[in-house]
């Protein structure tokens, strides 16, 4: 169960964030209000929010999820593979000071975004992407590993973070869409598979028994809910634009 979350609320110049996509330009007002309605949904779900202000230098500052790991027995600070989000992580040292004793780093030539690492009871899947290295991930598993916990790699080479493709709902359920449907690593799971047209969506996200599902995909809501999941849809669309997922706009924990 979490009982805490950390997001920050998006900057005007969240219009520049980084994308590879082509859905255009996110427009600020919407973003703000999707944004309130986001953090009222993590609200739903028990979790006490905290609300952090605008980081107006860093276009991408709201996607806080890519900038620190929460485990349960320690927080990792990342080191993020974008060169213009790495200065965001020291505008989230403090808070994530508040909640944790054990607080740790990945340095470089280590490069890591949570956006990256996806929880599995005590062990993290970390994936090799354009934002995390294999340096990165070394560190991150040494880390792991000291506090009796452990990790793994994955190859991706589709998406831009592992957590784009896949989202764990707990009880061995894995939303999967694309490359990861047949890894050999995630056949252990019951592997729900998202169709590709709605593959945004497999970014959903388990939060104390309710699945937060991006809005405007019937189909992964469907399969969710027959899946046994209470569903709660948010509307992420202005963030889609630059390609950031339902999970990245908060830490869980
Ligand atoms: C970026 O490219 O870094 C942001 N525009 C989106 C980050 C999305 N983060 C995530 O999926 N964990």
């Amino acid at each position: 169960m979490f009982k805490y979350a950390i997001t920050r609320i998006p900057c005007p110049a969240v219009v520049d964030g980084l994308t590879g996509s082509n859905f255009g330009i996110p427009n600020y007002e919407n973003a703000l209000m999707q944004h309130a309605d986001y953090v009222e949904a993590l609200k739903e779900c028990g979790l006490e929010v905290l609300v952090l202000d605008a980081e107006n230098d860093f276009a991408d500052s709201c996607f806080v999820e890519d900038v620190a790991l929460m485990t349960p027995h320690c927080a990792i600070l990342t080191n993020p593979g974008a060169p213009s989000r790495r200065g965001e992580v020291e505008h989230i040292e403090a808070s994530v000071h508040n909640y944790y004793d054990n607080v740790e780093r990945i340095n470089s030539p280590g490069l890591t975004e949570a956006g990256d690492i996806m929880m599995v009871g005590d062990h993290y899947y970390i994936g090799l992407s354009e934002r995390t290295n294999q340096a990165g991930a070394d560190q991150m598993i040494k880390i792991l590993e000291k506090y009796d916990m452990s990790g793994s790699v994955v190859t991706l080479m589709e998406v831009l973070h592992l957590k784009t493709g896949l989202g764990y709902l707990e009880n061995n359920n894995l939303l999967a869409c694309g490359e990861f449907l047949t890894k050999p690593e995630f056949q252990k799971f019951n592997i729900i598979e998202i169709d590709q047209t709605e593959s945004y969506s497999a970014n959903s996200v388990w939060i104390n028994g309710t699945v937060l599902v991006p809005k405007g995909f019937p189909g992964t809501v469907e399969i969710i809910k027959q899946a046994g999941y209470k569903v709660r849809e948010v509307d992420v669309s202005e963030y889609q634009k630059i390609d950031g997922g339902l999970s990245c706009l908060s830490l869980r924990f």
